[in-house]
C-alpha cells in the first residue's frame, strides 16, 4: 500500500535526521561503528516513525511492540532514533561511551531508556527476541517483536537455533530483519564465511521470507505490512539489501568502514557529509 506523500516525506526526513545524529555523535567521540549503524537507518525510520510509533509513555507499558537490535554494535543508530523520539536529550546522546555514561557503545536495557534488550554478544539478541515473541503469543498479545541481525552475525550458530525454535513455536508475530550489507568486521561476508541465499535459507528454516532494497522506505514499509497481514502462522524474515555505510557516498565506497577512528581528513569528509545531508533534507520540502 503506497504511503501517503506526507508520510513518505516525513520518514525520509526522519532517516536523514537519524543519519545526521549518528555522524554527529560518533564524530564528537572520534571513533565508532559507522558502517553497520548507517545501513539500518531507513529500517529504523520506518519502524519508529510509522510501524511502531514508540514514545516513553508507550515504552512504559507491557503489552506493546518490542524491538531488539541483535547486532548491538550498531547501538549509535538506535540511540539516534531514541533521541529523536524524545527518550533523552542531546547531552545524553553525546555522552556515548564516556566515563560513567548511561549510553554504552552497545545497548544496555538497565542503563538506557527505550532499550528493550542488552546486546553486543552476537547471536544472543535474536534468541531473546524469540523468547519475547513467544511470551507475547502465550499472553494473547496482538503486538509484534522486531529484531535486526547482521549478515556476519548469522555466522553464529545460536541464530539458527533461535530460528528453528521460532518456526517450531509458530511465532507469527516475530519479524526478523537481516541486514545484508555484505560485510562484517574485517572483510566481506562472502569471503569470511559465505551464508548463501538468505531468503532460501530462512524459508528452509520455516520462515516466510522476502528481500527488499534496504534504503527504500516504501519497500520496507510494504514488506512489513505484508508480514503483519499474512495469514500464515510462520515467523517472518525480511532481508534488507543494504550497503555498509549506507547513505554516505564516500563511506559506501570505503573497503573497511566497520569501525573508524577519525583523523583530520576523515573528520572533514564526515563534516561535509553532514552538510550534504542537511541540504538534502531542505530539498525534500
Ligand atoms: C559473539 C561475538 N563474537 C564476535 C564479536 C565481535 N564483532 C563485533 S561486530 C562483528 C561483525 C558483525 O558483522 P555483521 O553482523 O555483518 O555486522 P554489520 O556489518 O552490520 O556491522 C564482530 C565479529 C561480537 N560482538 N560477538
Ligand atoms: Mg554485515
Amino acid at each position: 500500500m503506497p504511503l501517503l506523500a506526507d508520510d513518505n516525506r516525513q520518514l525520509k526526513e526522519l532517516a536523514i535526521d537519524i543519519r545526521i545524529s549518528i555522524l554527529e555523535t560518533l564524530n564528537q567521540l572520534g571513533f565508532g561503528h559507522y558502517g553497520g549503524s548507517l545501513s539500518i537507518v531507513e529500517t529504523l525510520a520506518v519502524l519508529y516513525g510509522n510501524i511502531m510509533p514508540m514514545t516513553p509513555e508507550i515504552f512504559a507499558q507491557k503489552d506493546r511492540d518490542y524491538f531488539v537490535l541483535s547486532k548491538g554494535h550498531a547501538g549509535p543508530a538506535l540511540y539516534a532514533t531514541l533521541y529523536l523520539k524524545g527518550f533523552f536529550d542531546k547531552d545524553f546522546l553525546h555522552s556515548l561511551n564516556s566515563n560513567g555514561t548511561r549510553l554504552p557503545s552497545h545497548p544496555d536495557r538497565n542503563l538506557t531508556p527505550g532499550v528493550d534488550m542488552t546486546t553486543g554478544s552476537l547471536g544472543q539478541g535474536i534468541s531473546v527476541a524469540t523468547g519475547i515473541a513467544y511470551g507475547q503469543l502465550i499472553e494473547g498479545s496482538s503486538h509484534h517483536t522486531y529484531a535486526i541481525v547482521g549478515d556476519g552475525e548469522l555466522n553464529e550458530g545460536q541464530c539458527w537455533e533461535a530460528f528453528q525454535f521460532a518456526a517450531h513455536k509458530k511465532l507469527k508475530n516475530l519479524i526478523v530483519f537481516i541486514d545484508d550489507n555484505k560485510k562484517q568486521l574485517d572483510g566481506t561476508t562472502q569471503k569470511i564465511c559465505a551464508t548463501q541465499d538468505f531468503v532460501a535459507k530462512m524459508q528452509a528454516f520455516g520462515f516466510e521470507a522476502s528481500r527488499v532494497k534496504g534504503d527504500d522506505i516504501q519497500a520496507i514499509y510494504d514488506a512489513i505490512l505484508t508480514a503483519q497481514t499474512s495469514h500464515s502462522d510462520q515467523p517472518k524474515a525480511i532481508v534488507l539489501d543494504t550497503i555498509k555505510g549506507q547513505g554516505i557516498p564516500f563511506l559506501e565506497k570505503m573497503d573497511a568502514n566497520h569501525h573508524l577512528r577519525l583523523d583530520d581528513t576523515l573528520r572533514r569528509q564526515l563534516e561535509d557529509a553532514i552538510r550534504e545531508l542537511k541540504t538534502g533534507k531542505e530539498d525534500l520540502t
